[in-house]
């Protein structure tokens, strides 16, 4: 429909701008030289490996030339969210027209010289991937595993109320189900105290090889979907560049001007009615302004246009004809002047400095990242009387530590906690004493915790809990996510490629570093007992390891202080991945503040207190990782102490667990005399871990004494039982542990063996016990530390 959005001269200008960019998009997939084609295109010009994705590319530099309009109409602090981000070329090309690329890679210069850089390093050997990767200016989502784009997107705005997301959202990429539940997020955005989403559905129609659901379905219903999210469609249909012009500025023009209303109904007349938010479909044909036939097979328009259209101009001569001809369309003599820098009134169509998408400063977060406020952490110490003493659960006392870090930043509004349903039932309900979770649905009389501005975001998708962060973190903000252990899974892919994120941009200096996402892991394996066997899976950990060792960290706190002690690291470190797995169940407290600082400064330690190795080298190490296996190894070194006395053990604990690996391997690690030194070259280790056992063996392969290394751990047994029987189940208990030393010490003789055999008794004992009391045995649940049994 026509309308007076746009002059006639307008329209040109930025008909002639997408040009360009469309022009540069081919040129990075296609050409290795000749930019301006000033000579007929020749073989020598097209790249040898032609890799890179067209079909998404022309609706996305339709999208962002747009964009750039509505941003100097309206004076907009707007960010561009690419999620089908295999059309890297698409924000390439626009970073470049706009002049933020040079600025960053002065190499890639507005001129014929740099024109031949920038389209030769595309998709080549040393130079740039083929996605909205780290390298690309402006972007804060690769978004080349799909489904997170409109996560990130609100995890930007939240807390950011002048910023606007334009995310473009593949038809495709809306299928995967971490997109499809992301279209809710409307209902978790205050529109006072955050900024807006503007969501763009590019609905090209197909995906590498088969149409999309959203456009096989009728409008009606795409419509009654996307409303039923809550949202406001405004659709853009066609493939006449000047109507489609028209009706793209005119769609944005009325979207802009709805978040402004809604934005000032919230923010002026205090309105808290929840907004339907509007949003953008643009139906364009895939590969638009592409070839629209290659050897007889219709391409524009069809799944055929997804990557390279013309599969090896070089060889082909009829594919490099149609190469020049479809570059020549774009008409690069009206575009560029004879050095290849873009036309002065075009390069005008551009907004200015940090209003330019690929020099805001809230896609390079690191920039805008201030330090949280942080209370003094060894102000919510337990004081464990004596080693063993009972604590109320770690997370508990985690928890009010955390709810005084929302208070100190709620002026600074740079910190807030993710979790799927479950920070309270993670033991964190202190959090619940300093604010709210934020909903913005309707809320019914009885309904606790929710406001329409809070501090803690919880939905029942941890993607979301993941993307959200992820894109908070990516802003310059802080935060911590809380999970279930064993759900903590769901999210792997989306870790994996944070993890890449990081690791990348660490190695790009113009990108300053941001605050390490933090995970913590509660309700874990081994006290799932309302849950049973689905609830119980630690491999998240296993997971986590195959990462650089540059970007991961993995941290199993033994206690409250050392809880506390290591959280308060995490929130003030950079650019890693932390994860922490505590529990929260009333737990045995081993350490004093003062120890604990220390023992997590380490990371690693012997516990002198527990161990009677101090005068002569020790027959045997016995070392934990983790609350329970902790809880465990001590229990058993007390059975040692007191039916062996004359044994010399030795306890050692592990908070952080890439200390076990080799210094070469990761930063952390221990030289090999260090671990020699607490392991000992040549005596039996019984080693009682937290998560699957192996993972241990394969972070200590190389150590000297690995070979009598013996680890206990989760080995996938698992049901709804008591706490103790879990261990039981799993060969973890101290019964079995002590039975593991004495199998390894020939040593202890007769009073081993016959030691060995009253732990067999007991262990029928104690099955016996739950099965009739449905509880432990007393013993088990009354055991404290009596320093050996000599108390
Ligand atoms: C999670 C995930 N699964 C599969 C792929 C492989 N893949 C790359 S592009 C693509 C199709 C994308 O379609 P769409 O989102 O509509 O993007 P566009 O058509 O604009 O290229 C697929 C399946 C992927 N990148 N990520």
């Amino acid at each position: 429909m026509p309308t007076a959005t746009l002059t006639p001269e307008l329209l040109r200008q930025m008909d002639a701008y997408w040009r360009a960019a469309n022009y540069l998009s081919v040129g990075q997939i296609f050409l290795c030289d000749n930019p301006l084609l000033k000579r007929p295109l020749a073989a020598a010009d097209v790249k040898h490996m032609l890799l890179g994705h067209w079909g998404t590319t022309p609706g996305q530099n339709f999208i962002y030339v747009h964009l750039n309009r509505v941003i100097r109409k309206y004076d907009l602090d707007m960010i561009y969210v690419s999620g089908p981000g295999h059309g890297g070329p698409a924000v390439v090309a626009n970073t470049y027209l706009e002049g933020s690329y040079s600025e960053i890679y002065p190499d890639i210069s507005q001129d014929e010289a740099g024109l031949r850089r920038l389209f030769t390093q595309f998709s080549f050997p040393g130079g740039i991937p083929s996605h909205a990767s780290p390298e690309c200016p402006g972007s804060i989502h690769e978004g080349g595993e799909l489904g997170y784009s409109l996560s990130h997107s609100f995890g930007a705005v939240f807390d950011n109320p002048g910023l606007i997301v334009a995310c473009v959202v593949g038809d495709g990429e809306a299928e995967t189900g971490p997109l499809a539940t992301a279209w809710h997020s409307d209902k978790f955005l205050d529109p006072a105290s955050d900024g807006a989403v503007l969501p763009i559905l590019h609905l090209n129609g197909y995906k590498i090889a088969n149409p999309t659901l959203l456009a096989r379905i009728t409008r009606e219903e795409l419509d009654q979907l996307l409303r039923g999210y809550g949202w406001t469609p405004i659709y853009v249909e066609g493939h006449e560049p000047a109507p489609m012009h028209e009706a793209m500025a005119a769609a944005l023009d009325t979207a802009v001007e709805r978040i402004r209303e809604i934005q000032q109904n919230a923010r002026v007349r205090g309105d808290i009615t929840r907004p339907r938010w509007p949003m953008i479909v643009l139906a364009s044909p895939k590969g638009w302004t592409g070839p629209k036939q290659v050897d007889g097979l219709q391409v524009e328009g069809t799944f055929r246009a997804h990557q390279v259209p013309l599969s090896d101009p070089a060889t082909h001569p009829a594919h490099l004809q149609l190469l020049e001809a479809w570059l020549q369309s774009y008409r690069p003599g009206e575009l560029f002047d004879g050095d290849g820098r873009l036309r002065p009134e075009l390069a005008a169509l551009a907004p200015q400095g940090q209003r330019r998408m690929g020099a805001n400063p809230h896609a390079n977060g690191g920039i805008l990242l201030r330090d949280l406020r942080m209370p003094d952490f060894r102000g919510y110490a337990v004081d464990p009387p004596v080693p063993g003493a009972p604590g109320i659960g770690d997370t508990h006392v985690l928890g009010r530590f955390l709810r005084d870090v929302v208070k100190l930043n709620e002026a600074q509004r740079n910190f807030r906690v993710f979790g799927p349903d479950e920070t309270l039932s993670n033991g964190l309900e202190a959090l619940f004493e300093a604010t709210s979770r934020q909903w913005d649905a309707a809320t019914l009389p009885g309904d606790e915790g929710l406001a329409p501005a809070g501090r803690m975001m919880e939905m029942l998708s941890e993607h979301q809990c993941e993307g959200w962060l992820e894109g908070y973190l990516l802003t310059g903000r802080h935060g911590l996510f809380n999970c279930y252990e064993a759900f903590i899974h769901i999210v792997d892919s989306m870790f994996n490629q944070h993890a890449k994120w990081l690791k990348v941009s660490s190695h790009l200096p113009w990108r300053r570093p941001i605050a390490s996402l933090n995970i913590l892991l509660s309700s874990h394996v081994w006290r799932q007992d309302h849950n049973g066997f689905t609830h119980q899976d630690p491999g998240f950990i296993d997971h986590v390891m195959n990462k650089k060792a540059e970007i991961v960290r993995v941290y199993l706190p033994p206690d409250a202080n050392c809880l506390l002690s290591v959280m308060d690291h995490c929130l003030r470190s950079r650019h890693y991945v932390n994860v922490v797995i505590a529990g929260k169940h009333p737990a045995p407290q081993w350490l004093t503040l003062e120890a604990a600082v220390v023992h997590c400064a380490k990371g690693i330690g012997i516990w002198q207190w527990a161990s009677n190795d101090q005068d002569a080298a020790p027959d045997l190490v016995m070392a934990c990782c983790g609350d329970v296996p902790t809880l465990e190894t001590l229990a058993a070194v007390s059975i040692l102490r007191e039916h062996l006395p004359g044994l010399k053990i030795r306890v050692v604990n592990v908070v952080d667990l890439m200390k076990l690996q080799p210094k070469t391997e990761h930063p952390h690690g221990l030289s090999d005399q260090d671990f020699d030194d607490l392991f000992t070259r040549d005596r039996p280790v019984i080693f009682a871990f937290h998560a699957y056992p192996w993972l241990i063996h394969r972070l200590t392969y190389r150590r000297t004494n690995h070979e009598n290394i013996h680890v206990r751990g989760y080995k996938e047994e698992g049901t709804i039982t008591t706490p103790f029987d879990m261990t039981v189940l799993n060969d973890l208990d101290r019964f079995h542990l002590v039975m593991d030393a004495i199998d390894r010490l020939p040593q202890t003789g007769y009073p081993g063996t016959r030691l060995k055999q009253q732990l067999i008794d007991k262990l029928i004992e104690h099955k016996l016990y739950i099965n009739k009391h449905g509880q432990d045995l007393p013993e088990i649940r009354n055991w404290t530390w009596t320093r050996g049994g000599n108390p």
